[in-house]
Order: structure tokens, then sequence, then C-alpha cells
């Protein structure tokens, strides 16, 4: 309620986050949705999730052309993901940031890829690259009535 008050709707974005089948297969749950958790982010969608090719196919259909395109959707229907919609002002491009550049090698020390991988083709989450494909790919990933509407305690702590 308090949010609603002192942050204009219109600057509240959500990022489509996803812990890729690696992340998932190497224990990495907890400590990837932590580092979104403690950042002050709020969770509005959770689940773990078995996709189709067609489903990993039209979310990554902007690289449909490039050479990796079907290991990367073998990769991403290879096991489980968890699939995951968060929400707060800026959080598109800050999750970026926490997230790292998409080869291990180059991120950052201290980013989830530059601390938990070492290669592009395994680099353990996804997320979204801009509000518009946040907005796109929550749509995609998520049915209706699987976000969740709620305020969280911690908001007045976050933000002034
Ligand atoms: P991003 O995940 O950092 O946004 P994109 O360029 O959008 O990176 O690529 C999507 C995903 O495709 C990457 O996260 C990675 O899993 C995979 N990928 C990108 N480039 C390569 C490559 O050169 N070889 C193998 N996989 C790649
Ligand atoms: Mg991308």
């Amino acid at each position: 309620v308090q949010r609603c008050r002192i942050v204009a709707a219109a600057e509240v974005e959500q990022s489509y986050i996803m812990i890729k089948p690696d992340g998932v297969q190497r224990g990495l749950v907890g400590e990837i949705i932590s580092r979104f958790e403690k950042k002050g982010f709020l969770l509005k969608g959770l689940k773990l999730f078995q996709c189709s090719k067609d489903l990993a196919q039209e979310h990554y259909k902007d690289l449909k052309d490039k050479p990796f395109f079907p290991t990367l959707i073998d990769y991403i229907t290879s096991g489980p993901v968890v699939c995951m919609a968060w929400e707060g002002v800026g959080v598109v491009a800050s999750a970026r940031k926490l997230i790292g550049a998409t080869n291990p090698l180059q991120a950052e020390p201290g980013t989830i890829r530059g601390d938990l991988a070492v290669q592009t083709g395994r680099n353990v989450v996804h997320g979204s690259d801009s509000p518009d494909n946040g907005k796109r790919e929550i749509a995609l990933w998520f049915k209706e009535g699987e976000l969740c509407e709620w305020e969280s305690v911690q908001t007045p702590w976050l933000i002034e």
C-alpha cells in the first residue's frame, strides 16, 4: 500500500528471471533466488517447470538464426527450470547487473554468472533485457492467475 503511494505505477517494472536447467541440477536455486530477495525486489511469481521446445523457441525467437540456437533449445529443455517474475523500480536493468555478462568468464566477480558459472552455454540464469521483453516473457511463461498480487512488509524499509 505504501509503495503505491510513493512510487508512480508507470515506474514499476517486472523482469522475467529464469534459473536454467544447469542451475537447478547444480543446486543453485536457493542461492540465486536469495540474491534477488536480498536486493529488495518483490517476487510476484515462482514455479518449477519443464518447458516444451515450442516455448523455448518462442522465448528465444530473436536468436533463431544463430548457429548455437539448436543447442540452446536443447539446453533450456534438458530439465526443469525455475520461472520467476520479479517486480520493482529499475528491476530489469538491475537484474541484468546482478546476473552479469553473458559469458561467465567475462562476468564480474560478485555477479551470479561471475561467481557461479564458467561457460556461455551453461550460464545458469536468464534475465529480461528490456521492460517490454519483461512483460512479453512473463506473459509467455506464466498463465492467468499464476502471479500473486501482494505487498511486502519490507517495502517501507526499502523505499523512503
Ligand atoms: P543473455 O542471456 O545474457 O541475455 P543472449 O545474447 O540473449 O544473452 O543469449 C541468450 C542465451 O543464449 C545466453 O544466455 C546463452 O545461454 C546462449 N548463448 C548466447 N551466445 C551463445 C554462444 O555463443 N554459444 C552458446 N550459447 C550462447
Ligand atoms: Mg538475452
